[in-house]
């Protein structure tokens, strides 16, 4: 947007003395900050979540700025460098809130300027090396590293010019011990399950082919923490950036949003110095498995569920999605009688006030989250939110119906995307579309030929119970058209005595 504005109207540096009073700017001079920090994966949730932390530590720490890589696309750094790194931050809360961000040093795309990026890994100033790099970047196939994956199978075969995240960490590990120096820290900030232990698992494995003494040095000298990140961050559009233009008064042509909620919670096991996250509003903890898990399986798990049933039911966003009481209804009996009893929550987590949390957020009258923005990538994302609470609650012998609904209303998503030549945006896409496109719809059949992409189901494709309730729930849900959706939701919402949603 703006094609017209002229150039000297842009936010840098330069502009940051003039923005109005009403924007907050970082309280430090960004010039003057060291990068301590390699981050791979610029995405917005980055720049929405660890950068504003990183913002808010940078004036009492100046050495912990970020430089950031992005491994393939030149966008953000194209966008952010004429801005010296900075960019505008939009807190949607009951009041809006806008930061200048400048946490972000430098900017790298590592296709382009590979070289740099192995200065900066190798470079004993950087301590700590964070990834959002989402589910499919982990190259796991299961627990196992996929080595058929195209990036890997490079890096591989040429470890010294990586091409994957799990390349460029373990050539960064590799050059720190070949100089002496010590190792950084790996933090995960990816919705993963036991991230740390996922990406641990990655590197070694990946270690353990290229150099086997490199993969034992790897085990006994690298902390490769857990770490839990909840913020909603609906993509930028040019709404954004014409909102952030008036109110800023100059151009910045990537802001990014978010809710203004945020929670980081990281696992207390770094191998060298670490900023001190908990001066500004992380939790450092000894063990963050159960908010991963509450985190994941009923904010996330609800949300894919969201994204599914109101996409076949034709709704657009998040909150119009939970102003259809049929659906309102629908997902918070998923999260308090089918998620949560399933799941070991933290110990002094109150389950009841964690959901009424999270349906308050999701009814945010100042988020337009996209429910195709979240339905990206169900392949990676519904093991991790969904079928892992499914195999939890067969354990338990608890039931699983409503659970299967939102399983069924992918494979109905996908069948419909597919029947309609709409590509999915998941890197299954191939494979789900062939599968969706001989699906009839509505037919047992359609269930078996999805039961066979393993590395969706492989946890429970061959237990009875799940099978045969997500027949069940295929069935229910029809055709998949919006008025047989409803029915089915009627259904299900009638089968539990749940009180209806209060709506506040
Ligand atoms: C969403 C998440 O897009 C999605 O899949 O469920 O990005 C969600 O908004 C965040 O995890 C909230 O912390």
């Amino acid at each position: 947007m703006s094609g017209n504005v002229n150039h000297k109207e842009r936010l840098s540096r330069a502009t940051l003395a003039q923005a109005p009073t009403s924007v907050t700017t970082p309280a430090y001079d960004p010039a003057q900050t060291r990068i301590g920090i390699v981050h791979i994966g610029v995405g917005a949730f980055h720049r929405a979540h660890q950068a504003a932390y990183v913002d808010n530590l940078l004036s009492e720490h100046p050495d912990w700025a970020i430089c950031g890589v992005s491994l393939h696309s030149v966008e953000v750094r194209d966008a952010l460098q004429p801005q010296d790194g900075l960019y505008s931050l939009l807190l949607l809360g009951q009041e809006t809130q806008l930061r200048v961000i400048g946490s972000i040093r430098e900017l790298l795309c590592a296709r382009e300027q590979q070289a740099d990026v192995l200065a900066r890994l190798a470079d004993p100033a950087v301590r700590l090396v964070t990834l959002t790099i989402t589910e499919k970047g982990y190259c796991l196939s299961g627990d196992d590293l996929d080595v058929a994956h195209t990036d890997i199978a490079h890096d591989l075969a040429s470890p010294n010019t990586p091409r994957s995240a799990i390349g460029y960490v373990t050539a960064g590990l590799r050059m720190r011990r070949q100089l002496g120096s010590a190792p950084f820290t790996v933090l995960s900030c990816d919705n993963l399950a036991g991230n740390g232990h996922r990406l641990r698992a990655a590197v070694l494995q990946y270690a353990q082919r290229i150099d086997a003494a490199l993969a034992t040095w790897i085990e006994a000298h690298v902390a490769f923490p857990c770490s839990m990140v909840d913020s909603i961050t609906p993509a930028s559009d040019d709404a954004l950036r014409e909102r952030v233009h008036a109110q800023l008064g100059y151009l910045d042509v990537w802001p990014i949003q978010r809710e203004t909620y945020t929670q980081w919670v990281i696992e207390n096991r770094f191998c060298n110095d670490r900023p001190p996250f908990e001066r500004v509003g992380a939790t450092m903890s000894d063990d963050i498995a159960g908010y991963d898990r509450a985190k994941l399986r009923l904010l996330n798990g609800a949300h894919s569920t969201l994204a599914y049933l109101g996409s076949l039911m034709n709704i657009e966003t998040v909150v119009d999605a939970m102003s259809e009481p049929l659906l309102a209804r629908f997902v918070e009996r998923l999260m308090r009688d089918a998620i949560a009893p399933a799941i070991a929550l933290p110990a002094d987590m109150d389950a009841d006030a964690y959901i009424d949390a999270i349906l308050k957020r999701f009814r945010n009258p100042t988020i337009r989250h996209r429910l195709s923005q979240i339905a990206w990538d169900g392949s990676q994302k519904l093991p991790v939110r969904l079928l892992s609470t499914i195999a939890d609650a067969l354990a338990l012998d608890l039931p699983i119906r409503t659970l299967c609904i939102s399983i069924a209303a992918w494979m109905h998503f996908v069948r419909r995307q597919a029947h309609a030549g709409v590509a999915l945006i998941d890197p299954l896409n191939e494979e789900l579309s062939t599968v969706g496109r001989a699906c009839k719809g509505g037919t047992a059949a359609d269930v078996e030929a999805f039961l066979k992409l393993t590395a969706v189901f492989a946890l429970l494709a061959d237990d009875r119970r799940f099978t045969h309730a997500l027949q069940d729930a295929y069935l229910a849900l029809g055709d998949g058209t919006p008025a047989s959706i409803a029915r089915a939701l009627a259904v299900a919402n009638n089968a539990s005595p749940t009180p209806l949603p209060s709506n506040g």
